[in-house]
């Protein structure tokens, strides 16, 4: 059996070993492990890293988690690795050794705390937290400037003043990657005053390309390919009293119906098929009547259909939020974008002290977000 690499590409030490193996001419097979579909605390593969992370390896019989620990692995049984990765040398490997151990309590602390809290917290089912993104934003600016001091002193290419890279430029860089996912502006603030970091930063890109995975991948949409909205139509969103409280077009092209219009029927055509949805159910008896609306979670529900044209997701919530998303025919499950759409609701709409409940959204900030988020949808 060769090797195995249990990863989700959402996770930076999962790319850190992908790009290593592909440079290295390694050959794995990428299992791919969703983290935002809770696939890493399965009894399955908690066999295979009872600390239910990603990344880990299995090699014939030999498991292993941590990516570091994966990482030396690699470079020491595998003949095709270059020196400069994790040389012979012993004082130069203790050097490496230094940066990824200090980088575990340090830059990737400060950069995980930052970015999971002002940003990625909603598509894993937490909240946002401003007071812990700005301490991890205190953590991580204060890293920057001790590898600018410390191991890239005198403008080097790489750490320790090494002219190729070793696993510690590949962990770090990875791990500054996932800055990708905050807002451009903020971003920029935290990289403006270093450019040294900067520059390293395109060194390793530049040494490790074409295998270098600059994309982050949101839950929703599949390994690799390029992000595209042109698969992306429309978002209603409705309260339970069939007030629309957001309409956003990215990608229609035809418009054939007066706005107004266009939302009345469909928030009609939704109760109707809410309706006979349930009506037909043969698992159940409880069937109430025809034009009586059903309260949210009452009765089975429907979570998308197809035409051959588009393709309408549908998620309702306990407190009778409705989404709709209506789509490409050709695109695959949607569930996960809805409930990445609504817990950004939640966190920018539902919890801004001067949103009216029951108005229609206004807020920048959700429909930048959403924007964005759509943008990656596939
Ligand atoms: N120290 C570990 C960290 C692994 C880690 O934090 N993995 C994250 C993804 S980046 C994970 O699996 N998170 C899921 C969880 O902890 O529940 C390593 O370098 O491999």
């Amino acid at each position: 059996m060769g090797l195995k690499l249990y990863a989700d590409r959402m996770s930076q030490p999962s790319r850190a070993i992908i790009i290593f193996c592909k440079m290295n001419q390694i050959d794995f097979e990428e299992v791919r492990i969703d983290i935002s579909k809770g696939q890493h605390r399965t009894p399955e593969f908690e066999k295979i890293n009872p600390m239910k992370q990603v990344p880990a390896i299995v090699d014939g019989r030999f498991k292993l988690f941590e990516s570091h620990a994966i990482l030396r692995y690699l470079a020491c049984s595998f003949p095709s690795v270059s020196d400069h990765w994790y040389p012979n040398d012993l004082t130069s490997r203790a050097k490496i050794d230094s940066i990824l151990d200090w980088h575990h309590a340090n830059l990737r602390r400060g950069a995980m705390t930052y970015v999971f809290n002002s940003a990625l917290a909603p598509a894993l089912g937490f909240s946002l937290n401003a007071q812990a993104a700005e301490e991890g934003k205190k953590l991580l600016s204060s890293s920057l400037l001790k590898i600018k001091s410390f191991w890239l002193k005198g403008n080097s290419r790489f750490l320790l003043g090494n002219a190729q890279p070793s696993i510690a430029d590949l962990s770090l860089v990875c791990e500054l990657m996932q800055l990708e996912v905050v807002d451009s502006e903020e971003r920029q603030r935290i990289l403006e005053p270093h450019q040294e970091i900067r520059d390293w930063i395109e060194n390793v890109k530049r040494a490790t390309h074409p295998h270098f995975l600059e994309r982050i991948e949101p839950p929703g949409r599949g390994a690799g390919g390029p992000g595209n909205n042109a698969h992306m139509h429309m978002l209603y969103i409705f309260n339970r009293a069939g007030v629309c409280l957001l309409y956003r077009e990215w990608n229609r092209p035809l418009r054939t119906l007066d706005p107004q219009q266009d939302r009345k029927l469909m928030f009609g055509l939704l109760f109707s098929l809410r309706s006979f949805a349930a009506k037909i159910d043969p698992t159940t008896a409880e069937k109430g009547n025809l034009g009586v609306p059903l309260l949210p979670g009452q009765g089975c529900s429907f979570y998308s259909f197809k035409t051959n044209t588009y393709q309408l997701n549908f998620m309702e919530t306990p407190s009778g939020i409705k989404l709709i998303l209506i789509t490409h025919s050709r695109t695959g499950d949607q569930r996960e974008s809805l409930k990445y759409i609504y817990n950004l609701y939640v966190e920018y709409v539902v919890k801004n002290p001067l949103y009216v409940p029951g108005t229609p959204i206004q807020c920048d900030l959700f429909t930048k977000n959403l924007d964005q988020y759509v943008r990656t949808l596939i």
